[in-house]
């Protein structure tokens, strides 16, 4: 007999879906979306319906193993746990006494979301005075870029939109890496509002709006700075709002009279008419909602972008609510003391961090060296910048590397110990989310597939196989939930948390329903920035990185983006898509230029490395733009990835990623 049992999407995507998982026999046999779930809606996206092939596929990785080949060649042989973790426990005592806990590296990101288990390695590591991991691939600088103007504000709920006369699609893919999103947008339009997406290229989000404004990547500051510039010029901006809940308005503005029409439209690659146009939609819709993705934030500017979009909000008195009216990056609807997950009082003072951007530097150029690396939730090999630099350092053969893994990921093949993780059917944790307003726990679906392991009980039995004996390590997760729960703000004051641990859904309190999100919260909008820093004071044009280097641009003249795919979760699932090259989408008049031909493989290169695609010839894309959708696992011997592209380089605010500031050359493939 099949049974429903409720979970939650543990992916690294904002719609944190509710989930029923169909159980027999002890076996899940489907995934389907929860109805009760007001966000999910009864509905989740195909990748994750087809989960159960992951969780029972060929790549699933059963055993603890050791490494019996060349170091990424992916052979293995089968160990038992005890062993494992003597391994382990040896290995990392033993790098500690002879070169200092910071020769251990721990790597991990959000390949599971729950925050137990995602931050469950950071109490040891504490402990080891390991070297600390400055978590910044994704939203590093488009959160810097929100606080610089907005605080601690939330975002506003998504639910808000389905009231708008006009959505804003603001470097976010909606109908690929926000699909529930998609449910207000279709409310909203079928009373009449609009959409306009604001991307580089005609995605699946733009194909389906009604408008489309193909801004250069990296050009959002000057788009959003010339429409206030012109919203300014025709005396079109929410006076009453400004005064009554902002300050620095009046810097801004005279900052923005200087700034010349020329250099706008340059940055923006947008006309000037392009812009007024742009002011008088947003001028003429009092019920505005802007989504802001964090696509746009991975670029040298990307920390401006967002103070610049939300100061365009501001201006336009989008923060002081009402139906259909908002501006969301982040939900930011709860707010726990990540402390009680990662203990940071168990680490010596002064530990180095390590910015996990830099992990191909920290892997092969770091003094002192780097000498253990344990790899959990993530999959660097594929995911990091400047991928070769990260495969080298992988290949050192004085690197002791241990990866936790569900599937035989690019970098478990990497690993000295490869250990086998449980997935979220088989563990309990809490989910919150960054796309809408609610939390939850959950409970095991099934026991653990053959002898995989949680992060969370993997961590405490190394911990104690370690001698350590801190309070932490003698916590079970029930203990960590409630503890991390106890003064969690969002949550409702009449909150029982023994319903919320038995598997309640709760609603944040920060979720109101008008979409009002400044007052009330002791909190004005500033458009001068709050954090002191070598930022200017008020958003300007700022330089653009590697887009702006005249010597890289003549050798490598197109720049190339590269969002996510709809059936890959960043990495993850490269395991179904075996072989694929995945494609790169040119205009036809850069085709014709570099005799690239539709279908056809081509070869990207720069001074970083090279990697092939097959070449798809379509006006979706601007003249001089390319675009890598997906991170699809390697193909050829040479292990290369799209990664093998992107830099190492920070943002400007926050050490965030600039995977969307690259420069490339284009030719066919041998
Ligand atoms: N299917 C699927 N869903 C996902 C993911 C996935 O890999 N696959 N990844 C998940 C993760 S980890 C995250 S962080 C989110 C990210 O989701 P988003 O917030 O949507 O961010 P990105 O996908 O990086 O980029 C979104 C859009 O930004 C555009 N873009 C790039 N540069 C610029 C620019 O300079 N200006 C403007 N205006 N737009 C620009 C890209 O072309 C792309 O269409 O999605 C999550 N959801
Ligand atoms: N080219 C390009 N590169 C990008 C991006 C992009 O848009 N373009 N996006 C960037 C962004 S936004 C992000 S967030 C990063 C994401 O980088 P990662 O967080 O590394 O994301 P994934 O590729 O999903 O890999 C997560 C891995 O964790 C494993 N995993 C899942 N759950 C568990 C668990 O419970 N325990 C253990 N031990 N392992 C588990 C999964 O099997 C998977 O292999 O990638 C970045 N890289
Ligand atoms: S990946 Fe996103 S859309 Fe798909 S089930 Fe998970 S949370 Fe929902
Ligand atoms: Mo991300």
């Amino acid at each position: 007999m099949q049974r429903g049992k409720k979970t939650i999407c543990p992916l690294d995507c904002p719609d944190s879906c509710g989930m029923i998982a169909s159980v027999a026999d002890g076996r899940v046999k489907g995934l389907a979306g929860d109805k009760d779930h007001p966000h999910t809606n009864g509905f989740i996206c195909r990748k994750m319906r087809r989960y159960p092939e992951r969780l029972y596929g060929e790549s699933r990785v059963l055993y603890p193993q050791l490494r019996a080949g060349k170091k990424g060649e992916g052979k293995f042989r089968r160990i038992g746990w005890d062993e494992a973790l003597d391994i382990v426990a040896d290995r990392l005592a033993e790098t500690r006494s002879r070169f200092g806990g910071e020769a251990i590296l721990p790597y991990s990101y959000a390949g599971n979301m729950g925050a137990v288990n995602r931050f469950a390695g950071y109490p040891l590591f504490h402990r080891l005075g390991a070297s600390q991991l400055d978590q910044t691939i994704c939203s590093a600088a488009a959160g810097a870029g929100w606080s610089h103007q907005c605080g601690d504000t939330p975002g506003c709920p998504p639910e808000n939109a389905a009231d708008a006369e006009l959505i804003v699609a603001w470097g976010i893919n909606i109908k690929v890496t926000n699909i529930h999103f998609w449910q207000y947008v279709a409310a909203a339009r079928k009373k009449g509002g609009r959409l306009l997406v604001i991307d580089p290229y005609r995605n699946e989000t733009a194909k389906a709006a009604d408008m489309h404004l193909a801004v250069l990547p990296g050009g959002d500051p000057a788009l959003a700075l010339g429409v206030l510039k012109a919203l300014i010029e025709g005396d079109l901006i929410d006076k009453t709002f400004i005064a009554r809940e902002t300050e620095g308005f009046d810097l801004l503005a005279e900052s923005l009279k200087s700034q010349d029409w020329s250099d706008l439209i340059r940055e923006s690659g947008m006309s000037r008419q392009d812009m007024a146009e742009l002011a008088t939609l947003l001028a003429g819709s009092t019920k505005t909602f802007i989504r802001i993705g964090i696509g746009l934030s991975r670029h040298s500017r990307g920390g401006m972008a967002v103070r610049s979009i939300t100061s365009l909000a501001a201006a336009l008195g989008l923060f002081a609510g009402g139906p259909g009216r908002g501006v969301l990056l982040s939900a930011g609807a709860f707010r726990g003391d990540k402390a009680k997950l990662t203990w940071p009082s168990l680490a010596p003072e002064k530990t180095r961090v390590v910015n996990m951007i830099h992990l191909g530097h920290a892997l092969t150029a770091l003094q002192p060296p780097v000498h253990a690396l344990f790899v959990y939730n993530a999959n660097p090999a594929s995911v990091n910048p400047d991928g070769a630099l990260v495969r080298q350092g992988l290949a050192r053969e004085d690197l002791f590397t241990v990866v936790h893994e569900q599937v035989m990921t690019p970098t478990a093949r990497y690993a000295d110990l490869l250990l086998p993780a449980t997935t979220f059917l088989e563990n309990r944790d809490i989910y919150t989310a960054y796309g809408h307003f609610y939390l939850g726990v959950t409970d095991p679906v099934i026991e653990p597939v053959a002898e995989a392991r949680g992060n969370f009980d993997l961590f405490q039995n190394l911990a104690l196989k370690m001698g350590f004996t801190d309070r932490a390590f003698f916590q079970t997760c029930d203990e960590r939930i409630a503890d991390y729960l106890q003064d969690m703000q969002g949550l409702p004051q009449s909150c029982d948390i023994k319903e919320v641990m038995a598997g309640r859904l709760v609603q944040s309190v920060n979720s109101c329903s008008d979409g009002r999100v400044l007052v009330g919260r002791n909190h004005r909008f500033s458009f001068t920035s709050a954090a002191v820093g070598p930022e200017p004071q008020v958003p300007r044009l700022s330089r653009a990185g590697e887009f702006d280097d005249p010597d890289l641009l003549a050798r490598f003249p197109l720049r190339l983006i590269v969002p996510p795919h709809a059936d890959l979760l960043n990495s993850t699932f490269g395991e179904r898509y075996s072989g694929r090259l995945g494609e790169v989408l040119v205009h036809p008049a850069d085709a014709a230029r570099w005799d690239v031909r539709d279908g056809e493989k081509v070869i990207l290169k720069n001074h970083r490395g090279k990697v092939a695609r097959i070449a798809r010839l379509t006006t979706d894309t601007r003249q001089g733009v390319l675009v890598a959708e997906g991170i699809f696992w390697p193909v050829d011997e040479d292990d290369s990835g799209i990664n093998d592209l992107t830099s190492q380089k920070l943002s400007d605010m926050g050490g965030g990623a600039t995977f969307h500031e690259t420069l490339v050359a284009i030719e066919q493939a041998p």
